[in-house]
């Protein structure tokens, strides 16, 4: 992290009571009196869309703080034995079940873990192991009314009745707990109505997982041209996005400044794009995915980007002349501030590298009045612009599940729908562009199955905007003698 908004303690600090960081205290504090806690054993872990809220190891589970809560980003942990925190907490070690955690969140999409130490939950197993039953990896239960609070189990509705069974799987213990891992997994796979059930007890923002045997689906490999909407430009050729996306990777992207105010700005002459939109609209997070590293600050509460932050993207061959300079910007409406507006608004009037702004729109919500009051700005100062739909897999793919054929379908078409709303917007006047650069990029930063959408085709548009694209050369064709109409077909 390079920017001066360095502390990420912010993770864990919030008012509101629901707040992961606040919540896994409070309810540690609950299990301990229930007996499902015990002195530092035991915890609970929150996933928040791709942030993990964890409770430490080794600290009094009752007495646990907001302070003491480690927090990690979901997609970042590619290496099991590598964890990658965003904040850890000064003292205390991570909880040797992070692993089961996030095997629970990743393989179930777990919202909620509780990891107890309930002597019940013991209990219940040494009776098993010394039951008759010839099954001792089980545990059953039915006749019993409290049965109800369990739902039927993944993908069916309402929940469990009196005469119903609830069958929960036993795993064998280990010295560690993290070598679980892997019998928890198959438990999982194999008792996914189960897992289910705790997920709608507990879950703070359940999602479903992807089938156990994923069947293949070539209809999810569609084309990059269909994410964007092009009435007055070219879609970028494959040589092109290939270009671009090699552009952002080959060096380092660099942490430039961060400035509060129009006037404490470093001035440089690199091209230079920006990012805006509504507060919360995924501009801090398309430019971490854009810049393949978390350079600037996310979160899911409005408002987080406070000032105007720069990066630079292609290093400093050349002379610079290279170089693209990115700035993301605080957002506006609910959760931004009127002062970083009017800043915002000065750069907008002022800056002379500015080669393009790009507008970002939430693809669920569309343009809103005060996106349409920047876009009128954009006209008057004749600053060129280009919009861009963000989270567009909320719109695609929503509650990240797999759609059929058919449903992906009409989806497209919802989103060719939400596309033309947005051209008409930016550029009602077909023949006066004011400034509009003629395309919309649908993308979305979150991955899913794997893959990100429309990230190259921004790339390319920004390279496009400082100049600095691959243009393909153009061939001309050699000149040809003409044959006359008579030497072909005699005269008649
Ligand atoms: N599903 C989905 N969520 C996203 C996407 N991009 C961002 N988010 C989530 O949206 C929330 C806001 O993201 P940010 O990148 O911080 O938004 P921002 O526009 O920079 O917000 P401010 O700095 O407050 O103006 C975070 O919880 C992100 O995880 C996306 O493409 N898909
Ligand atoms: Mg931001």
């Amino acid at each position: 992290m390079a920017s001066s908004e360095d502390s990420n303690d912010h993770l864990i600090k919030s008012t509101d009571p629901q707040h992961p960081a606040n919540l896994i205290p409070e309810l540690c504090k609950k299990f301990w009196t229930l007996g499902w806690v015990t002195g530092t054993g035991g915890g609970a872990s929150i996933r928040n869309d791709d942030l993990v809220y964890l409770a430490p190891s080794g600290v009094q589970k009752e007495l646990m703080k907001p302070e003491d809560i480690y927090v990690l980003e979901l997609s970042k942990q590619l290496d099991p034995k590598k964890r990658i925190y965003l904040r850890s907490p000064p003292a205390f070690k991570p909880s040797q079940c992070t692993p089961l955690f996030i095997a629970a969140f990743t393989k179930c999409g777990a919202g909620c873990c509780i990891h107890t130490h309930s002597q019940w939950a013991v209990l219940v197993t040494l009776l098993l192991e010394n039951s008759q039953s010839s099954n001792k990896t089980e545990f059953e239960i039915n006749n019993i009314e409290q049965i109800k609070g369990f739902g039927r189990g993944f993908q069916k509705q309402g929940n469990l009745g009196y005469h119903d069974t609830l069958r929960i799987p036993v795993i064998e213990n280990t010295p560690h707990e993290e070598d679980l891992t892997q019998s928890l997994s198959a438990a999982m796979d194999q008792y996914p109505d189960t897992l289910r059930h705790s997920v709608k007890a507990t879950a703070a923002k359940p999602s479903s997982k992807t089938s156990p045997s994923p069947k293949p689906r070539p209809y999810l490999n569609f084309p990059p041209s269909s994410l964007s909407y092009h009435w007055d430009t070219l879609p970028p050729t494959s040589e092109q996005l290939a270009h671009a996306t090699k552009f952002f990777q080959v060096q380092p992207p660099e942490f430039l400044w961060s400035a509060p105010k129009f006037h404490s700005m470093s001035f440089g002459d690199s091209p230079e794009v920006c990012f805006l939109g509504r507060s919360n609209v995924g501009k801090s997070s398309l430019l971490n995915v854009i810049l393949g590293r978390q350079m600037a600050h996310t979160s899911s509460k409005r408002g987080r980007t406070k000032m105007m932050n720069a990066f630079s993207v292609g290093g400093p061959s050349n002379h610079g002349k290279n170089r693209l300079v990115v700035l993301d910007m605080p957002g506006y409406g609910k959760g931004g501030r009127a002062e970083w507006g009017e800043e915002v608004l000065k750069y907008l009037g002022k800056r002379k590298q500015l080669t393009r702004a790009f507008l970002l729109v939430d693809a669920e919500h569309g343009v809103k009045e005060s996106d349409l009051q920047l876009l009128s700005l954009f006209k008057q100062e004749e600053i060129p612009y280009q919009a861009i739909l963000s989270k567009v897999d909320k719109i695609l793919f929503p509650g990240s599940r797999l759609p059929s054929e058919g449903a992906l379908e009409a989806r497209f078409s919802d989103l060719r729908r939400t596309m033309e709303k947005v051209k008409e917007a930016v550029q009602p006047n077909t023949e006066d562009d004011g400034g509009a650069v003629g395309e919309v990029i649908a993308c979305s930063s979150e991955k899913f199955e794997g893959k990100r959408l429309g990230i190259d085709a921004v790339r390319f548009a920004m390279l496009q905007a400082a100049g600095l694209e691959y243009r393909p050369k153009v061939e001309l064709a050699i000149p040809q003698e003409i044959v006359p109409y008579e030497k072909i077909f005699g005269t008649l």
